[in-house]
């Protein structure tokens, strides 16, 4: 928890500037971050939030390539359109810059020299597809070929869209380059690797021991990456774009991004901050948070925090990295490619004035401890009856009686009852439930407690119906507004960090001058005396036909099926490193009959590159297997091997022949795959366990 830290550094992810900002990313990491920010700077804080754009990578010259202009041309339109949506949607970072910088460059290629010189990389050699004609190494995502899973053409070499699967470039069937359409062929080449395993005694007790508070989607997620295995990671690519590597006869090689992106929070830093940046970075004095979406943790949680420590020479660790799951959109997968998602600049463009409706729905269904669903109809029902009917409802009634009665004055407190005191005494209470839940990121549980303070006040007005009371007894009502009217302050502090327009709008109309987050819970805010101005209304009704536009502009890309796997399609820089799999039982295990087994007859399946048909003698019986490893061995080579083989797979046509079974195969680390044998021969129909 909070130990008394002098500054907090807040980092939001940096988004890639391949696409723009999408509902999805506000609700994971934007919209929590900014609230949780805001909420500090009310509060006193010396805090900096730092963001930019991503602007390296593989997927961004894809897309350059895609619309026949240069990575540069491609990330100065995104960057402009994300920074200027964010800015719009009032997301107040103190900085966002771009990895395309030469600060960044500068910082980044600093880092890796550094880390270079004091030996703390090792080299590697390994077999990476090239393309010939193009003299080109191509990244996996420069591959494309038919899915080997549901046979969609055109799936990429780390991942079919269509069905979602993770791959790897060997497993495509007939695999092209994206640049000539040639078969590509395995070259060596040689990369820097950062040896993570190095790091992972000293990751354990980091984050296992000593972060036991992280939230459980983080904390498990750390867990099953460490409790599988850290392996050496390459920090660098064979690519153009990017950080070029800052060493003697590495031409063509350019940093990983994923080793200069979280580099980029020090260089944004460093650009906020000439003189001052190392203070915010390496004091122990300092808070460090990243906000980032749940595709992120392994790099924010594992691979950043092991370039630090290598790094040394005072870098601060995070303190915490409180990461979303996934918000699905209409019960789909939000998706950039598919464009499946509702775009932020959109948004603002089809509701004008109403960022604070899109802020409050998605705090209020932020994909906190689950993946989430954002549905028009909730956004509608979201805003109708909560932000129109309770808050909204609430300061205009407020607003219009006191202009009604009092002219428009903050009456003075004439006749007071138990209830007027009740009702404020609740208001200190809802200020702590919030400050708690804002401070262990239950962002959902804090707005919820927010409007909380507007149904109090709803109700407090329900109770003593001033309207009615006017009748007989204007002293009862002066006290029961100059009530309602403290209520309206607090409220215009509270649902300060979550909804900024409309609390500036509220403060305009309750003439407040200042707010400060230590009158929350106060029950003399306003003065007797003090002037209020005309009472406008905060929030407006959304219209059945405003969503309709909206769910016809969807409709144009929804997909066949419905598409909910979590698995973060959008990052094509990421899949190389897996992390270990969802637990499984011993009888879950025991259910797969693996067992040795030989082959007596190879053959390749025809018109297909990939396959062969092998008959094997499995102890058993004697059976036929299609195998798609027609491109790491021969039939000659297969003939006579022992293998071993899952013999309880239910059959399967492949080509027209039935396959029964599966051969075991474990992947390099180049993506070519290996067949699995016993040590030594032994008898065919040993079983495996
Ligand atoms: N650009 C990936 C993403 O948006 C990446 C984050 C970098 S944070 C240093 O998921
Ligand atoms: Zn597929």
């Amino acid at each position: 928890m909070e130990k008394s830290y002098k500054r907090h550094l807040v980092t939001a992810a940096l988004p890639y500037a391949n696409g723009a900002v999408h509902i999805g990313h506000l609700a994971g990491v934007y919209v929590p971050a900014d609230i949780y920010v805001r909420y500090l700077r009310m509060r006193g804080r010396d805090v900096k939030f730092i963001c930019g754009s991503d602007e390296h990578g593989v997927p961004i010259t894809i897309k350059a390539r895609q619309q026949n202009c240069s990575p540069q041309e491609v990330v100065d339109k995104y960057h402009l359109i994300i920074k200027d949506s964010f800015e719009r949607l009032g997301i107040s970072f103190d900085i966002y810059s771009r990895t395309s910088s030469d600060i960044h460059h500068k910082t980044a290629s600093e880092f890796f020299k550094k880390l270079y010189e004091d030996g703390k990389f090792i080299e590697r050699e390994s077999e990476q597809y090239f393309d010939e004609e193009a003299n080109h190494f191509l990244a996996d995502r420069y591959i494309t070929g038919t899915c080997p899973k549901c046979g969609a053409e055109n799936a990429y070499g780390d991942q079919c869209e269509k069905c979602g699967s993770t791959l790897s470039p060997s497993e495509l069937i007939n695999p092209r380059s994206a640049l000539s359409g040639n078969t590509p062929v395995l070259k060596k080449t040689s990369h820097w690797y950062l040896p993570l395993d190095a790091y992972e005694p000293w990751l354990r007790e980091w984050i296992l021991e000593q972060h036991k508070e992280w939230k459980t989607n983080v904390y498990g997620q750390c867990k099953s990456w460490l409790d599988g295995g850290l392996q050496p990671r390459a920090v660098s690519r064979d690519l153009e774009w990017g950080v070029p590597v800052p060493v003697e006869g590495a031409e063509g090689k350019v940093l990983y991004v994923w080793f200069d992106a979280p580099i980029g929070y020090i260089s944004n830093t460093i650009e906020l901050m000439p003189d001052e940046w190392e203070k915010w970075w390496k004091s122990e004095d300092t808070r460090l948070l990243h906000f980032i979406g749940k595709d992120n943790i392994v790099f924010h949680c594992i691979v950043f925090p092991a370039m630090l420590k290598a790094y040394g020479d005072g870098y601060i660790l995070p303190d915490n990295v409180p990461a979303n799951e996934f918000l699905n959109l209409e019960g789909n997968k939000i998706s950039t490619s598919r464009n499946w998602a509702v775009w932020l600049h959109e948004y603002l463009d089809d509701f004008p004035g109403m960022e604070d409706v899109l802020r409050y729905v998605l705090c209020a269904n932020a994909p906190e401890t689950k993946d989430n669903d954002f549905t028009w109809k909730d956004f509608q029902t979201r805003n109708n009856s909560e932000l129109v009917a309770i808050l909204g409802n609430f300061v205009n009634r407020v607003v219009v009686l006191t202009h009604k009665y009092f002219s428009g004055e903050v009456p003075s407190l004439l006749k007071s009852e138990q209830t007027d005191e009740d009702t404020l005494a609740q208001i200190p209470v809802i200020r702590k439930s919030i400050e708690e839940s804002l401070e262990n990121f239950r962002f959902r549980e804090a707005i919820k407690e927010t409007m909380n303070l507007a149904r109090l006040g709803n109700k407090y007005l329900t109770d003593t119906e001033p309207w009615k009371v006017a009748k007989t007894d204007m002293e009862r009502v002066a006290t029961i507004m100059n009530v309602s009217l403290q209520i309206c302050a607090n409220l215009a502090i509270a649902f300060d960090p979550f909804l900024p327009h409309t609390t500036q709008k509220l403060a305009y109309m309750l003439n407040m001058k200042s707010r400060n987050w230590d009158d929350f819970g106060s029950d003399s805010i306003l003065h007797p005396g003090h002037m209020v101005n005309e009472p406008h209304l905060l929030f407006d009704k959304i219209e059945d036909s405003a969503i309709e536009i909206q769910l016809a502009k969807l409709e144009a890309s929804r997909p066949s099926v419905p598409v909910t796997d979590s698995i973060p399609e959008e990052d094509a820089e990421k899949t190389e490193l897996l992390p270990q799999k969802e637990e499984c039982t011993y009888e879950d295990f025991s259910k797969m009959d693996i067992r040795t087994a030989t082959v007596l007859e190879a053959e390749r399946v025809p018109k297909t590159d990939k396959l062969l048909k092998l008959t094997i003698d499995t102890g058993l019986d004697t059976r036929t297997i299609v195998s798609g490893i027609a491109e790491y061995y021969t039939p000659e080579e297969m003939v006579g091997k022992q293998i071993c083989i899952l013999a309880n797979l239910a059959p399967r046509k492949i080509k027209g022949i039935e396959s029964n079974g599966m051969i075991l195969m474990a992947k390099e680390e180049s993506g070519k795959m290996r067949i699995v044998t016993p040590e030594e021969r032994i008898g065919n129909g040993g079983t495996v366990n």
